[in-house]
């Protein structure tokens, strides 16, 4: 997706500026539990989980969602898939499978704007979801 004008220059500066919650995590400033961690993406414990397994991936550049992706982080974006699924197996997660889930803005509950997927797993789960 390309974003032009007003987009481009908000996303931009979401990026330069953006700091919530899981910002203080990857600057170790508060404690997660940890589960996975390379140098672009970081892999912690939902502190409320939905599920047996709920691990937040998230990537150490603080994008604010997914709508706020720009062309130049679609490795980055890859790399927070390949690192779910590294997540996924190292949990289990692999034979029964999972959902990997990520919520955008007000409709979808987003309640952390620094992009993050969640990995769920550990039990059956519907479709749709509520
Ligand atoms: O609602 P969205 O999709 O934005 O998901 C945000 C997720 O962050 C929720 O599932 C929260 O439970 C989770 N969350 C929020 C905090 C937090 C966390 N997971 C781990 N550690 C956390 N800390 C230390 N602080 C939070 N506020």
């Amino acid at each position: 997706m390309l974003l032009f004008g007003d987009n481009l220059m908000s996303a931009s500066l979401d990026k330069v500026g953006g700091d919530t919650i899981f910002g203080k995590i990857i600057r170790k400033e508060i404690s997660a539990q940890i589960v996975y961690e390379d140098d672009d993406v970081l892999g912690f414990r939902d502190i409320n989980p939905v599920a047996p397994v709920h691990v937040l991936v998230i990537p150490k550049t603080p994008i604010q969602s997914v709508a706020h992706a720009l062309e130049g982080d679609a490795l980055l974006l890859g790399k927070l898939l390949v690192a779910a699924a590294k997540i996924a197996r190292t949990e289990g997660l692999q034979e029964d499978g999972y959902r990997v889930v990520t919520n955008v803005g007000a409709n979808a509950g987003q309640s952390v704007f620094h992009l993050h997927l969640h990995v769920i797993g550990g039990r059956g789960m519907s479709w749709p979801p509520g």
